[in-house]
């Protein structure tokens, strides 16, 4: 077979049959297969696939929200073509330019071809402001810290040799959105790269499941590749939360005090509380963001939390007062019992509050 089109999917009912019928349109020439991996999307993704009942669509269903690059890998591991595409279920790559990559692609024997946004001729259609800005830094961003001089570095629409892409999965981060990036910077040698412009078209239906924890995602994942070391996204952002927590904490010991006229230890508590809540609500809405409570479970969730946290600030307590009485000095007494009750509260939230 010559190309295996692998298309990652999550709530995309709305999108998947057009885009399959658009494929199999285009690629009347070619020898495909289309590998849908969903991540047991609410709206019935898969089952709508499943109906279609076509020999040569196969779907992969994955328990939970496991996140866009992990699903390409799977499909890449799946696939049992020449040549592997990628690409959205949302109809915002154009398959239009599907068979002139293909042809590229062959014709100049390279590794990967891109579909590009900012190649000569490509464009990112009805992109916000923000977005737009937000997607040129972090394409620049990808060519000096890399050394990289493609145009769309950043593209989730391409086509690689199988043979190319097998000997590295085991390499990648399979973290975040950037999966065409990890690709590139897995890889030993610099891959033989082409590009063929595109416009990227306005989304009409379903959701973009893009928010701004991807671009931690993406730092981290910049960092990993240029440093080789691994850590855990979460991680990073729960201590860049709890960071957070402590201005708030400050803050409201401040106004408790000076403004309300509180006591010091009732000032102190509602302080507590308060910086509780925000690293509550932040780490409901971004570190963990796969498993987010709403509604009933909120309110679970949040007393867990606070119940696993006041815990954590008791052993913070103890280990720090205990270490003091040894003779330890203070900043370093104060400091390892904050580091060690910030793994326990992250410990605990983890494996119980978003478990
Ligand atoms: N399997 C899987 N697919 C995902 C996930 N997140 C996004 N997708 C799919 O990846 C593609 C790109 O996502 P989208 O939200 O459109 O990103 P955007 O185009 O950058 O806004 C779409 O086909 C989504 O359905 C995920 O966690 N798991
Ligand atoms: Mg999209």
């Amino acid at each position: 077979m010559r190309l295996s089109i692998v298309v990652p999917t999550y709530n995309e009912s709305e999108n998947i049959i057009i885009l399959i019928e658009k494929l199999t349109n285009v690629l009347s020439n070619v020898a495909f297969e289309i590998i849908v991996v969903d991540d047991d999307s609410p709206d019935g993704t898969a089952l709508l696939v499943s109906k279609l009942n076509r020999s040569n669509i196969q779907i992969i269903v994955r328990q939970g929200k496991r996140g866009l690059s992990s699903a390409v890998i799977e499909g890449i591991e799946r696939a049992k073509g020449e040549y592997v595409l990628v690409m959205d279920a949302d109809l915002q790559h154009d398959e239009g330019i599907v068979p002139e990559m293909l042809a590229l692609l062959e014709g100049k024997n390279l590794d990967i071809v891109v579909g590009s946004r900012y190649a000569h001729g490509g464009g990112v259609g009805e992109f916000s402001k923000l977005r737009s800005k937000v997607s040129e830094i972090a394409t620049s961003l990808a060519n000096k810290f890399i050394g990289l001089t493609i145009n769309d570095p950043l593209s989730g629409f391409f086509i690689v040799k199988r043979s190319y892409v097998l000997p590295i999965l085991d390499s990648l981060s399979g973290k975040g959105f950037k999966i065409l990036l990890d690709i590139i910077l897995s890889s030993s040698g610099k891959p033989k790269i082409g590009e063929v412009p595109y416009i990227f078209k306005t989304r009409l239906a379903g959701k973009s499941k893009l928010n701004s924890v991807i671009v931690l995602e993406y730092l981290v994942l910049l960092l990993e590749k240029r440093f080789s070391f691994s850590v855990p996204l979460d991680f990073v952002s729960y201590m860049l939360v709890g960071l957070f927590g402590v201005l708030v904490h400050l803050a409201v010991l401040y106004g408790a005090l000076l403004i309300f006229g509180f006591n010091f230890i009732s000032a102190q508590l509602v302080a507590t509380l308060a910086a509780m809540a925000s690293n509550f609500l932040l780490n409901n809405k971004y570190t963990f963001f796969q498993s987010t409570h709403d509604g009933k479970a909120f309110l679970k969730a949040a007393l867990r939390f606070y119940l696993l946290c006041s815990l954590g600030l008791l052993i913070n307590l103890s280990i720090s007062t205990n270490l003091f009485s040894y003779g330890i000095p203070w900043y370093l007494a104060g400091f390892l019992g904050t580091i060690i009750s910030a793994t326990w509260n992250y410990m605990s939230s983890k494996l119980v509050v978003w478990r």
